[in-house]
Formats: C-alpha cells, structure tokens, sequence
C-alpha cells in the first residue's frame, strides 16, 4: 500500500517556486492541473469514478453518486509560495484512507466520495473557497464570472479554457444534495498539537475572517521633478494604514490585520504612484467585532489618505463568518478517535463554507513546525500515515 508520503512525493516537484520558495500552484495553472491530473490518475487506480462537475470541482466516487453520501476531501492549489501540505494532504490521505478502508474490508453502506475543490485559497481570482462557495450559492454566479486575475483574465474565461460552461457556473444543489456528511483532513497552520501525544486533532471552530481591498488614490508624477511638499503619494499614505491596522488589531485581544499584498499603480522606481491597492485580512472569533476591526481601520485609513491628500475606497472581497463544526459529526469523530484533542482553527476552509449547509467536520495533523502558507510548513511521515489512518477510522464510522 502506498504511504500518504510516496503518494505526495509524486508531486513534490509539482509548481515549485524557485522565487519565492514553496509552491505557487494557482488555480487552473499548470501546476495545479498537473496535481488534479496526479489526483484523477491515483482515483482511477483505486477503481474510483472520477469526474468534474460545472463549478469545476473534481469527485472520485467509490459507489453509484446518490444523495446523503459520505464526502472527504481538500484542495490542491496553493497561496504564493505556499507549503508541500496544505491542501493536497487532505487529498493524500483520503486516497491512503480509501486503500486502509479496503484492506480492512469495509463494504461502505453509502457512497464515499473524495472531493478537490478549485481556488480553496484565492490566491488567483481573490474570493477564498470559491468552489465551496459557488456549489452552495455563496457567491453570486455573475460576480464570480467577471472576477480577474492580476494579468485580467476573468474566472469565467480561466472556466472555459478549462472545459467548463462559466454559463453553468453557480449554485448546484443536485451535487450539493450528494453530501450526507463532510470530513477535510488538513495540515494543521499552528502548533496546537505540541510534540509528543496525539499525532491528529478534531476540528472544533473555524475563525471567521475575510479580506478587504483598500484603494488609496493620489496624483502620479516624476519622482525627481516634483517636490516633496507638492505631492500626493499613496504610497506614504498606504505605509501609515498598513501600521494603523496592526495597532487596531493589536489592541483587541484575539485579533488578527495582515497586509501580505500590495501593489502600487504603475509600479516604476522612479514613478511616485497614482494610485495603491492593498488587502487586508481581517479575523477574530466573534463576528461583530470583526466588522468594527474592519470599521475602524478604514475609518482610520480615511484620515490618513485625506491627511495625504489622497482618497481611499474600501471593498470587501470575501468573508466568512466564525463556524463550530456540527456537534454531532463532531462527536462521531471524537468517538472514532479517542484521546484526540479538539483544535479551533484560525485559517479558513472549505469544509467552513459547506458547515452553512451540511454537517461538516476537521480533522488536523501536526506540523512540528507551525508554519502554514510557508515552505517551512511540514508533517512527519509518520504523522502523514497516522493522519491516514485516522480519516479511515472517522470514514468507517461514518460509513
Ligand atoms: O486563508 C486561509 O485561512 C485559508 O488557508 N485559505
Ligand atoms: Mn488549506
Ligand atoms: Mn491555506
Ligand atoms: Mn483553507
């Protein structure tokens, strides 16, 4: 049988970034068709039905599709410079759980089915999970078509080249019907499973979080001909609000700001910039304070530009709020794997945005290192099976 490790070295050369480190394997590039296309053979091998529904999501089917069957799965495309397992051990370990399911003779009472949804990180069209949210209606179909990547080409165009109708993207509850129970295996982003001790977690919680887009509009000009008291730069302007949201954020206990993207209009050495678009990404447990986080450094971020003589337009561009897992599911996962400890989670999932419409649930697997959308992100090849082998045990009480 192959190790959930032998299953992601067939991979590891996949979309690495010899730039930034890690993997950037953006959704319908090649990297990340090649993993679908790695994911599609390694099903096939295992006698599942693999196949693609319109939103561009892939199912490989062990039993006839039918309503109310049991549906693990992740993602395989990656933030810039992501790590190895973010996403594809979720997809790893399903497979491996699927052989463990088999050599225990397990004859599944309902279907099971492994699933990868496209853009779980939006790291190419901006909406996080946007396959999650398109199957259940959490997007709007015609706002997720006109989507563009940084070089302008829209979702719906990215669809087409990818063999699907962006007609036909959008809510599907046929397919949403298929999923009696959900269960994502991921890697865990912290360090809540220490050392020693239980090598996998249950998920309990999901922090809510979202990113919102802060253009900052000033005057282009030369940077050597105009002087200093005669400009309007958005630059200085976005340098003060990227601290303003770390200080809001870090006077409210449990809060998370980042500003990981920024990116100035036109961008030249010597050019002072018209305009400057950044992302903020905004989290905490409870949802409302998240709104007044979100609140208070745009009003913050007002001030400045105005102080700057610029203008600022803030646009929220995902959100989702704070998810507990379903207390049953939750419960049969505990009880399938006991002694292992219940993980909050403050990075997003799929498995978040379908607990608005199924019972889903987690489970974590420790990364000694704690490092997540980072080449520094790791599991241990034991830990890797171990994860494996507790998706199989969740799958067969499940089942
Ligand atoms: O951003 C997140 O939390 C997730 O990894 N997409
Ligand atoms: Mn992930
Ligand atoms: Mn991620
Ligand atoms: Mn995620």
């Amino acid at each position: 049988m192959e190790t959930v490790t032998s299953l992601l070295d067939a991979i590891a050369g996949t979309g690495r970034d010899a730039r930034r480190g890690g993997y950037t394997r953006p959704v319908y590039s090649t990297a990340e068709l090649d993993l679908r296309a790695w994911f599609a053979d390694a099903a096939g091998r295992r006698g599942l039905d693999v196949d693609t529904d319109r939103n561009g999501i892939m199912w490989a089917w062990w039993g006839a599709p039918q309503p109310g069957a049991l549906v693990t799965g992740s993602h395989l495309d990656s933030v810039p410079g992501g790590g190895a397992f973010d996403g594809p051990l979720g997809v790893a370990c399903a497979l491996a759980a699927v052989d463990e399911l088999r050599a225990r003779g397990v004859r599944p009472r309902r279907p099971l089915a492994i699933t990868v949804f496209p853009e779980e990180e939006g790291s190419r069209f901006g909406v996080a999970c946007l396959g999650s949210r398109l199957l259940t209606g959490g997007i709007d179909a015609d706002r997720a078509r006109r989507l563009r990547d940084a070089g302008g080409t829209t979702f719906a165009e990215a669809a087409r080249a990818n063999g699907l109708d962006p007609e036909h993207l959008g809510a599907d509850p046929e397919a949403l019907a298929r999923i009696g129970d959900f269960v994502e295996l991921h890697v865990e982003q912290g360090r809540g499973l220490g050392e020693d001790g239980p090598a996998v977690a249950v998920g309990g919680s999901i922090l809510g979080h979202g990113r919102w887009k802060l253009s900052i509009t000033g005057e282009g000009n030369h940077a050597g001909t105009t002087l200093m008291e005669d400009r309007r730069d958005p630059m200085v302007a976005a340098a003060q609000i990227i601290v303003a949201a770390r200080q809001v954020a870090a006077a409210r206990k449990g809060a998370r700001a980042t500003v990981g993207r920024i990116q100035p209009v036109p961008g030249g050495t010597n050019v002072i910039a018209s305009r400057v678009d950044l992302w903020v990404d905004v989290r905490h447990p409870e949802d409302a304070v998240t709104a007044r986080l979100v609140e208070t450094i745009h009003g913050k971020a007002q001030k400045i530009a105005a102080f700057e003589g610029c203008s600022v337009a803030l646009t929220e561009e995902s959100w989702s709020g704070t998810v507990h897992f379903d207390a049953a599911l939750q419960r049969q996962l505990e009880n399938a794997l006991p002694g292992a400890p219940v993980l909050a989670t403050g990075a997003g999932h799929d498995a978040g945005v379908l607990a608005g419409h199924v019972p889903s649930g987690m489970l974590f697997v420790r990364n000694p290192t704690g490092f997540s959308h980072s080449p520094e992100e790791f599991v241990g090849p034991a830990d890797a099976d171990a994860g494996a082998a507790a998706l199989a045990d969740a799958l067969e009480a499940l089942l």
